[in-house]
């Protein structure tokens, strides 16, 4: 950790009034939950490899994969919904919320999360403007009605899962090729349009439209912060680099906040 830059984002913090974070699978490493591209951690057992390098993204994370094997994809995502059932939110989760509380408690602040991630960890840390742009793994919703439910935390017992609405279950995540949630997108639109912080943490940023939300923050104005142990496609980008794991960089940044 570079005391000097962790030293230049906790300035820009203070003097801002609107902050907007950005947070990908990274954020969840730490939680035990594996990451798509990015190399999860330096001394990682194989078992944490990110899922793009054993799994096909185009055979799993597509409408068009549901409708070829809708059985395997469907036990794909079982599988890892049980996962980030059984994780817990780490420090860095954590970090944010309080991040969120510290932002808030001053006058005519506002603040926004958007998070790529499906596992809800943010919101069991205690974060409360969460927006949500790929969706949820943890709630399904029925091919033919759209109606959303959150299912058992046991493994479902049939693949895909029949909806009571008469259609089938799939997750309630957005695929390649998928539009974002409106509001989802809305929301993102405004924060990064009108904050004076944008932190970007544990995304490679190579995914859009999320990862434009760095450049549109960056081209408003705001104050751009990067936190990842790895370059991304947005490192070059932003004003400010933190290099190290979202878990050890973000409490510090906190911690000093507080001081
Ligand atoms: C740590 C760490 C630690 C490790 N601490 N950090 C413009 C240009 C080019 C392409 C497009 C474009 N616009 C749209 C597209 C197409 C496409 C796209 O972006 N493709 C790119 C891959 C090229 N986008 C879409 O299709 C989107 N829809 C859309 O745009 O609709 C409009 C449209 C419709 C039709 C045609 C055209 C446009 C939808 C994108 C949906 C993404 N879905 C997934 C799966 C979700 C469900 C699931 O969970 O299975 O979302 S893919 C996957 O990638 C997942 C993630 O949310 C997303 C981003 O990944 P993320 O979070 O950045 O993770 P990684 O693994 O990439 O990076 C982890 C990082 O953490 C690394 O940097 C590590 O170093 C770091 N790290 N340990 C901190 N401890």
């Amino acid at each position: 950790m570079n005391p000097a830059a962790i030293d230049r984002a906790v300035q820009a913090l203070r003097s801002a009034r609107r902050v907007a974070v950005l947070t990908g699978a990274g954020v969840s490493a730490e939680s035990g939950l594996r990451t798509f591209r990015g190399a999860t951690a330096p001394d990682s057992p194989p078992d944490m490899a990110a899922l793009w390098k054993e799994f096909d993204p185009m055979r799993l994370a597509t409408p068009q994969a549901f409708e070829a094997d809708p059985a395997m994809v469907t036990r794909w995502y079982d599988w890892r919904r049980l996962g980030c059932l059984a994780a817990e939110p780490n420090a860095g989760h954590m970090a944010l919320a309080r991040l969120e509380r510290w932002t808030l408690s001053r006058d005519g602040a506002a603040f926004t999360l958007l998070t790529q991630n499906v596992d809800r960890l943010h919101q069991r840390a205690g974060s409360k403007a969460v927006v949500e742009l790929h969706g949820s793994i943890i709630e399904w919703r029925c091919t033919k009605s759209g109606r959303r439910t959150l299912p058992p935390t046991q493994p479902f017992t049939q693949f895909p899962p029949p909806s009571q609405w008469g259609g089938l279950l799939r997750p309630d995540v957005v695929w390649f090729g998928e539009m974002l949630p409106e509001d989802a997108l809305r929301r993102a639109e405004e924060a990064a349009g009108a904050c004076d912080v944008f932190l970007t943490v544990g995304t490679s940023a190579v995914v859009w439209p999320a990862a434009g939300y760095i450049h549109r923050a960056r081209a408003t104005g705001a104050t751009t912060i990067e936190v990842n142990p790895d370059q991304t496609a947005a490192s070059d980008a932003v004003d400010i680099v933190l290099r190290g794991t979202s878990a050890a960089v973000l409490p510090a940044i906190v911690a000093a906040l507080l001081e």
